[in-house]
């Protein structure tokens, strides 16, 4: 096994791998969501009931409103590499999705197993893999993993596992939620976790900077192509309203909801002439492929890459996407 340069492992593997490891550290992607935290907290758990020490690393755990579900005080923001014989990523598949505070660390590391549900975009040397693009959150992975080996879950991690399903399905939304979904949910609310907590976090808390942000988004939408819509979003927008990209983030599935559109594409300034597009799209228009031709990646109806220039710039690689579709 330890021989193949690539290799795709079986939920049996994964047992092996788990149990015979001895600490493992947990990673997600860059700007952990709902489902990150939970597959985390989830694999997390995992190890710990196969016999196996585990450690969660994210940037800046206390900042996330996600700490509000989340028990934060598990969450570690020093890695070293050595300290580890296993190195594990959830709901991400590829090292430039790793914040690049732990990038070059992770990549360093032997043994490494990837647990994702994200299309790949590059198969990365040396690492094991168990993808399951067809699973709408990589928390439910990890659940279904739970399931097949029989572990009984708390009311606290079934809670945590269900925020990353209720997050990458946009509540029960997207077209990623199907049948298996409903069935593991119904296998989790059986721990009887606060649902409606989780909700209130996620969906009832929003802010009058949000409230900006979402008013400036309606009302700066630029249309292009077959339905298409674009909005470009500034530092200054982002320092006049006192909102960050977390609240625009917030508001993106929102704009997926007008029916005119079939694909938006919301083009945020991350850092000087540094663009962060997040994509959305309806109706069979898929974005992925897109997002994957500048670099970035995602699901086929939700995706996103980086531009890079002035305003100006931007909007005029905008309009030439827009025609792509
Ligand atoms: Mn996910």
């Amino acid at each position: 096994m330890a021989n193949e340069k690539n290799l795709y492992v079986t939920s049996e593997d994964i047992k092996k791998i788990l149990s015979s490891s001895k600490n493992v550290a947990i990673f997600g992607h860059v700007n952990p969501d709902l489902d990150c935290y939970g597959a985390m907290f989830g694999a997390k758990y995992l190890c710990e009931n196969l016999g196996t020490k585990a450690t969660l690393f994210a940037v800046n755990p206390e900042k996330s409103f996600l700490n509000e579900i989340f028990d934060k005080s598990l969450v570690k923001t020093n890695f070293e590499p050595n300290d580890f014989d296993l190195v594990l990523m959830v709901d991400c598949n590829e090292f430039s999705r790793v914040d690049i505070k732990f990038r070059e660390k992770v990549k360093s590391h032997k043994n490494i197993l990837i647990i994702d549900h994200h299309e790949q975009s590059v198969v990365e040397e040396g690492c094991k893999f168990y993808i399951h693009s067809e699973v709408c959150a990589a928390s439910m992975i990890i659940a279904d993993l739970l399931f097949e080996y029989k572990i009984k879950l708390t009311s606290e991690y079934a809670g945590y596992i269900f925020a990353g399903i209720v997050g990458d399905t946009g509540r029960f939304l997207n077209t990623n939620t199907d049948i298996d979904t409903f069935e593991c949910v119904v296998k989790l609310m059986k721990y009887k976790f606060d649902m409606q907590k989780i909700y209130d976090v996620a969906y009832r808390s929003v802010t009058i900077e949000q409230i900006n942000m979402q008013k400036f988004l309606l009302n700066n939408f630029h249309c292009a192509g077959k339905n298409i819509c674009y909005i470009i979003v500034t530092k200054k927008v982002f320092k006049k309203l006192n909102a960050t990209p977390d609240d625009l983030k917030f508001f993106v599935n929102d704009l997926n909801t007008i029916k005119d559109f079939n694909v938006i594409m919301v083009a945020y300034e991350i850092e000087k002439n540094k663009y962060k597009v997040s994509c959305r799209s309806k109706n069979g228009f898929i974005v992925s492929k897109i997002a994957q031709k500048y670099g970035g990646g995602g699901h086929k109806m939700a995706a996103g890459f980086n531009l890079f220039g002035s305003r100006f710039a931007i909007k005029k690689k905008l309009k030439k996407i827009c025609l792509e579709f």
